[in-house]
């Protein structure tokens, strides 16, 4: 279900064009009909012989309106270009031209119209100049036709063109649908109407949407298509939809309204990759009017770089887009095309992560949002990746791993071991890295064990052939703890900087055991006591803590937690208040 458009000079004949292809005048705006001129967008359709409909949109060529025309050339599948035979390449063709050529609509017919008016000589001049013109513009040829909107000549082998033209577009039906808003209506007694050419996938009646860019639900009532009721509308056709909106905020031209899952951004301050072509001659921190899709706003362009390639364009308001969408600038007020540009993510606010957008931006072609992703932070979900795999690119289980990223886990990884002479059990390992999915230091760590650089022993990474050695301070806590026997000692008897680290790397080392709440045995008197515990108990019925007490003298602070570690290390077991003591 294809929508096409017009573009060209004022008076040109677009919207006779229409008129003679569809039966329909585009102008509906009282003031379009009174001063017979564009204003606005009009909408209108025909059928092909099969009888489905081919939707049209017609621009305003005169250069007040410029960006009503930009606002109908998003998501187009062919462009229309009308050049009167009677006047010739004019100041808006040439504009309007520039504008398709930076919109990258690719699929485009020259209309030569207004053939009745001159002789045929004077037509074919007509069309040689504008073929020039194409040519100089685009960088090559397109179809032609030569027409009359007012006698009809020539429109049927337009209309044939037209569909040829659309039978060569790949159509893909996939994906979560949405819409740019580029009309909105009420209708009494039904409300309020929007319209636009869906894109992503089929919006059926009962799909959820999401008003963008303020991110309020809505609920659809109906949806029309060329003025047939719809249960649902494919990818490409326009669609009118009568809606109830969720939220407080108003629908606007520019708005989007989305399915969850569709691949929408919002920003009011968005980075942006400039033609290499259009962005010269523009100053930085000029101001600018920006059209992207069908949305429009006044704002600010700040240059990144030396050669003005990439931006960072500040908006007056918020706007919702698509990663690499088209967008132009407009002079603020005027009517000249100023640059365009691919808009990219919206711009980063911390540094070092704008210095990374800046980095790709420069130096990688536009993908997709997804590659910027997988570029950007290292890693990225398999799931939904959309795009061409960087070079070096592992995948995991679940994600995408840069292999840039993978080399500096591992180096942190090794630099962390290496401090931690004591090793590292998972969790204080894998906690450096809690901003990434787990399975991304578990692929490192698993690669270093398998390179046999790190080793797993005791619950602990080590880095192998690391000499495991006491710090001075590690060394007086030791002696303390070994002087104070099973009397153990309490942590806040050191008081030098460090000594709770110290604590925990020489119950790393197994060179002392905590008891819990702050207390500490040396390993030979836990060993003491707990042998001790287990050779007069072995063999026998489970005993009471009061038995156990007797045998070793210890209160019930010391001895609960050594039959608790007993018990984890699974030498007893409890039976309701009693502990038996397991013989192998
Ligand atoms: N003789 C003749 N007149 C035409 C033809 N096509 C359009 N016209 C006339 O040219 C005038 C302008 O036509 P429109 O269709 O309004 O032109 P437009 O390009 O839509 O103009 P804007 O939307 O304002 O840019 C009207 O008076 C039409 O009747 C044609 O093929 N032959
Ligand atoms: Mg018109």
């Amino acid at each position: 279900m294809p929508t096409i458009g017009t573009a060209g000079h004022v008076d040109h004949g677009k919207s006779a064009l229409i008129q003679a292809l569809c039966g329909k005048n585009p102008m509906h705006l009282p003031e379009e009909l009174k001063r017979e001129m564009t204003i606005d967008l009009g909408f209108a359709h025909f059928s092909d012989p099969e009888g489905n409909p081919v939707g049209i949109i017609d621009v305003p060529g005169h250069e007040r309106f410029i960006r009503n025309m930009v606002a109908g050339m998003s998501s187009l599948d062919l462009v229309l270009f009308v050049i009167a035979a009677d006047e010739g390449w004019m100041d808006m063709s040439e504009e309007h031209l520039r504008v398709i050529h930076a919109l990258h609509m690719d699929s485009l017919i020259l209309v030569v119209n207004k053939i009745d008016k001159v002789p045929r000589d004077e037509a074919e001049l007509v069309r040689e100049d504008a073929e020039d013109n194409v040519q100089r513009i685009l960088g090559r040829t397109i179809p032609v036709c030569e027409v009359s909107a007012l006698s009809g000549e020539g429109i049927p082998a337009l209309k044939q063109k037209i569909l040829e033209e659309l039978g060569k577009i790949p159509r893909q039906s996939e994906g979560s649908p949405f819409f740019f808003v580029d009309r909105i209506f009420s209708v009494s007694g039904r409300g309020l109407v929007t319209a636009g050419t869906l894109q992503g996938g089929p919006l059926k009646l009962d799909s959820k949407l999401l008003q963008y860019p303020c991110g309020d639900p809505l609920r659809i009532k109906s949806i029309q298509s060329h003025a047939s009721q719809l249960e649902e509308a494919l990818p490409g056709s326009r669609v009118a939809c009568n809606i109830k909106l969720g939220g407080k905020a108003e629908l606007a031209r520019g708005d989007c309204l989305a399915a969850r899952g569709a691949p929408i951004l919002t920003a009011d301050n968005l980075l942006v990759k400039l033609d290499a072509s259009a962005g010269k001659g523009m100053k930085n921190h000029s101001e600018i009017e920006l059209a992207l899709g069908t949305a429009h706003a006044l704002g600010k362009i700040h240059f990144l770089n030396e050669g003005q390639t990439v931006a960072q364009i500040a908006l007056n308001k918020t706007i919702s887009y698509l990663f690499g969408q088209y967008g132009v600038l407009i002079q603020p007020g005027g009517s000249s095309l100023m640059g365009a540009f691919r808009a990219l993510i919206p711009a980063d606010k911390d540094r070092r992560a704008r210095r990374k957008s800046l980095e790709i931006a420069e130096s990688q072609p536009v993908g997709t949002l997804q590659e910027f992703q997988l570029l950007k932070e290292g890693y990225c979900a398999l799931e939904n990746f959309r795009g061409r795999l960087p070079e070096g690119t592992l995948s995991l289980e679940h994600y995408y791993l840069c292999r840039s990223l993978l080399e500096e886990i591992i180096q942190d990884m090794n630099r962390l071991l290496k401090e931690e002479s004591a090793g590292l059990t998972e969790k204080d390992l894998f906690q450096h890295y809690r901003n990434y999915p787990r399975e991304l230091p578990a692929h490192a760590v698993s690669l270093l064990l398998e390179k046999g650089t790190v080793e797993f022993k005791d619950n602990l990474y080590f880095l192998k052939g690391q000499k495991v050695s006491l710090t001075p301070l590690g060394r007086q806590i030791l002696s303390l703890a070994e002087a104070g026997g099973l009397k153990g000692l309490a942590s806040k008897e050191v008081t030098a900087p460090g000594s709770q680290k110290e604590f925990q790397n020489l119950c790393r080392m197994k060179k002392l055991v905590f008891l819990g709440e702050g207390l500490y045995y040396s390993r030979p008197a836990y060993e003491e006591v707990s042998c001790r515990i287990e050779e007069h108990f072995a063999g026998k019925d489970a005993f009471p803590i009061a038995e156990a007490r007797e045998l070793t003298g210890l209160s019930r602070k010391f001895l609960l937690p050594v039959l608790n570690l007993m018990q984890e290390e699974k030498r007893l077991v409890r039976e309701g208040d009693l502990r038996r003591i397991l013989t192998p």
